[in-house]
């Protein structure tokens, strides 16, 4: 290392040192963090399953009673789908994506912080309520209306603030991992040469763009039911509680996909390493996987087949269940095509990644039997489910995850695994999985219940409950080895040479140790396996041949390409280690919790100060005006530091955020909509003896115009602010905060002047609640427009460089688009009916 470049690049990327630590951003340390923590709530999930194990080795068992047992099954599907599946995954990809990419960190990093420690901290909020007692006892889909009116205490609130915050930073993680996967790839790296991982991971991270926000919607309804009694889900006043369900499992299902898709992804890294050859059918993986991300939002149906709907909506959801074996079939035929052709080496690794594609498959096929209804009929809510699901996400999610700790742990810490102690887990695990999961579908034919705290003897449910527990307890003792393996000190083995599994993908380039700074310098990737088939890579980017090799100005600095050519577009400056990102998260943490508990003082405190740290981190690190318009990266080639409009980075993020948070509008728009399909007048005039009024029509449509003033205004505001005439600019920005505020006072006067009373009816509601999702909308977009005003004054935006005011139209169009569909569905739908 005499090379003064490489100690710049050093500097520049090196991790803070002592308490400091934890205003790290980079994606290895924030990935570590996530990994682990996920890792953890995990081991925490697995304990809550033993313990479910013993209260049902024997039968008539009173150890736990049922409110315990209750809360113990609610935790163990919530812990181990919302803080250890989905996070585990967003994680590991924060980790590995921009390694693979040869890119130096993904393009926000402050962003990956604040969602880990909100994971965090609202992980950790949830998990606690189990040792209070108070715990939510709905099971993980926490169907109405068992949770809204016959469960006391603030389980139901826990876990409906606590998870929706959560499910806010699994959105944020997935709009950093599309654009990282998009827009932050090496020169040359076209999208048909991407790794395999990187594409799982963009179908994934669409999946959850669109799969989260129907259930945040769905949060939204029953906590607003719960904390301002209005009936969305009280059949006495026209709510009905089949509409959570659909939300829930619009969400659920494809969520078994946002689970399963990564873990195959890590198949689909660890496989060609170990057979020695390039992955055969890449174009059909990719396509399949595609495919599968949108057969996945066709299927929720199948989850509400005993529910009562109509024959013909059961067929075609049982027939599109089926049919999505199909592409997970191509996927599997690929990887034991992939086997045959190379020269496997049969490592511990590979062993979980077929006894996981054998679970898997075997879960599939039972999960074909499901999809047939009759068969549904037979087997819902009994321990066939129990064993059907386990089989797919131990198979398709858990054991590949333990396939990628072999193969990543060399990776993260320069030391390899024990593959005795590898192979002793090995065993133990798969033994014990299939003792503890196989008889639950014989209990299960037998006819026994799911969620049922004990079962009366004599009844032949005896001898496969027992066989699960002790199965269940060899699954355990399988991860205590592991655990052991990975966490015992290990200072004294060597560390592994580089690349050690000799493979051909990007993220093996690293030196042993490695150096913080991602890669040396950023290569031009013509091939699929840059390993193995671009002679000398690794000799060259040591030697810094290649882009960004130096770190002149001491800063933190990465490419930004186009998204299908990857062509170089932008040398991007990504911000270091800060703890704003942290006091974000505890702030926006303490909105939710303090929520929880109606503490509304505190809660308001923590939002002004969450917002607050929120505007000075991007104040501070978002679009920021660099010194000089270019610099040279390397190769000859020089590259603006700032760009604006769909070429930078942060208006995809933006464009993505904005789709995501279309979906949950449109969730809501749908639960209009479902009512009106349910009742047959709808909206009503009276209930009950009460008239139903909303919000009339007037004042929606007025609400409409002026939206579309303030529309007008921004896009005019950005014109001005480009020809460099500012008075204009000032103006109709003001003008726009002005028709935008006057908007939302529209939009809330309608309900208001009629008399509205929210929770007479599901009619008044449902518009109380697009009311008042516009209506904050409209607040946040005047608070935009007053930030980029507030950004200009400040000398940090001008005509050039004017990112900001760009960016908040974009939202913008999404705004109107919100308006006006809430005020002509308000105004016009009760006329059209
Ligand atoms: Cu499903």
């Amino acid at each position: 290392m005499n090379d003064p470049r490489a100690k710049r690049l050093l500097k520049a990327w090196e991790t803070p040192k002592g308490w400091r630590y934890w205003s790290a951003v980079n994606n290895s340390e924030v990935g570590l963090w996530y990994t682990l923590t996920a890792f953890a709530f995990f081991l925490f999930g697995g304990v809550l399953a033993l313990i479910m194990r013993v209260q049902l080795a024997l039968p008539d068992n009173h150890w736990l009673t049922p409110d315990q047992y209750n809360q113990i099954f609610t935790m163990h599907g919530s812990v181990m789908m919302f803080l250890f599946a989905v996070p585990i995954l967003e994680a590991i990809s924060i980790m590995l994506l921009p390694e693979m990419l040869g890119s130096r960190d993904l393009p926000f990093p402050r962003l990956s912080a604040y969602g880990y420690w909100c994971f965090l901290i609202g992980g950790v909020f949830v998990c606690a309520s189990l040792f209070f007692g108070v715990g939510p006892r709905g099971g993980w889909f926490m169907y109405p209306p068992m949770t809204t009116e016959y469960q006391e205490g603030i389980g139901p609130d826990i876990w409906l603030l606590g998870l929706s915050f959560i499910e806010i930073a699994s959105i944020a993680a997935a709009v950093e991992l599309i654009v990282g996967v998009l827009k932050c790839r090496p020169p040359g790296m076209r999208l048909n040469l991407i790794p395999l991982y990187a594409w799982y991971i963009l179908v994934v991270a669409v999946m959850i763009l669109f799969a989260f926000p129907p259930l945040i919607a769905g949060d939204l309804l029953m906590e607003l039911e719960r904390a301002m009694d209005w009936p969305f889900f009280d059949v006495e006043r026209g709510g009905d509680p089949m509409l959570w369900q659909h939300l829930f499992w619009i969400f659920g299902h494809p969520e078994v996909y946002i689970v399963f898709l990564p873990s195959i992804a890590l198949v689909a890294m660890i496989i060609p390493t170990f057979a020695r050859t390039p992955m055969a059918g890449y174009g059909w993986i990719v396509l399949a996987a595609v495919g599968t991300g949108f057969l996945s939002f066709g299927l929720w149906v199948h989850h509400m087949f005993t529910t009562g709907l109509p024959g013909i909506s059961i067929g075609i959801f049982s027939a599109a269940s089926q049919a999505v074996a199909i592409p997970t079939g191509v996927q599997i035929f690929c990887f034991i095509a992939t086997l045959l052709v190379g020269r496997v080496q049969r490592k511990v690794c590979l062993k979980f990644v077929l006894a996981g594609l054998a679970t898997f498959i075997i879960g599939g096929l039972t999960g074909v039997m499901v999809a047939i209804a009759p068969f549904d009929y037979q087997a819902h809510d009994t321990y066939f489910i129990v064993g059907h699901l386990h089989y797919v996400l131990i198979g398709g999610t858990i054991f590949p995850i333990v396939a990628g700790f072999y193969y990543y742990y060399p990776f993260v810490t320069g030391k390899r695994l024990s593959e005795r102690l590898g192979n002793i887990a090995f065993w133990l695990m798969l033994i014990g999985f299939n003792v503890a999961f196989f008889p639950m579908h014989l209990a299960g034919l037998t006819g026994m219940p799911r969620r049922v705290h004990t079962f009366p003897g004599g009844m032949g449910f005896e001898l496969p409950n027992l066989i699960s527990s002790i199965g269940a307890f060899g699954l355990g003792a399988g991860f205590v080895v592991l655990l052991w393996d990975v966490f015992r000190p290990k200072g004294n083995h060597p560390y592994v040479p580089r690349n050690v599994w000799n493979a051909g993908t990007l993220e093996w380039s690293g030196q042993v140790p490695d150096h913080p700074w991602g890669i040396r310098s950023i290569p031009i990737i013509e091939t699929r396996y840059p390993l193995w088939e671009q002679e000398n890579l690794m000799a060259e980017i040591d030697a810094g041949q290649f882009y960004l090799a130096d770190a002149e100005e001491g800063r933190r600095e990465t490419l930004v390409t186009s998204a299908v050519d990857a062509e170089l577009i932008q040398c991007l400056r990504v911000p270091g280690p800060s703890f704003l990102p942290f006091w974000a998260a505890v702030f926006t943490g303490g909105v939710f919790i303090f929520s929880t508990y109606h503490w509304w003082m505190l809660a308001g405190c923590c939002s002004v100060l969450s917002f607050a740290t929120i505007v000075t981190w991007m104040w501070t690190g978002t679009a920021e005006i660099p010194e000089k318009e270019t610099k040279p990266v390397g190769l000859g080639q020089s590259l603006p530091l700032y760009v604006s409009g769909p070429a930078a980075v942060g208006w995809w993020a933006m464009f993505i955020t904005m789709l995501g948070d279309m979906t949950a509008f449109i969730s809501l728009v749908f639960g209009y909509f479902f009512y009106w399909t349910v009742h047959e007048d709808f909206p009503p005039a009276h209930w009950n003896g009460e008239p139903v009024v909303g919000a009339g029509s007037l004042w929606p449509l007025v609400s409409v115009g002026l939206g579309a003033v303030a529309w007008f205004a921004v896009v005019m505001a950005r014109r001005w602010n480009h020809n460099d005439f500012i008075l204009g600019f000032y103006a109709s920005s003001s003008l726009a905060v002005a028709a935008a505020l006057a908007s939302g006072v529209a939009l809330v006067w309608g309900p208001y002047s009629n008399g509205m009373d929210p929770t007479v009816h599901v009619y008044s509601s449902t518009t109380g609640v697009l009311v008042l999702w516009s209506f904050v909308h409209l607040i946040l977009g005047a608070t935009m427009l007053l930030y980029c005003m507030a950004r200009r004054l400040f000398g940090k935006m001008d005509a050039e460089h004017d990112a900001d005011i760009v960016n908040v139209t974009l939202a913008w169009h999404f705004l109107l688009l919100t308006v006006a569909i809430t005020g002509s569905v308000l105004a016009l739908f009760p006329w059209v009916a």
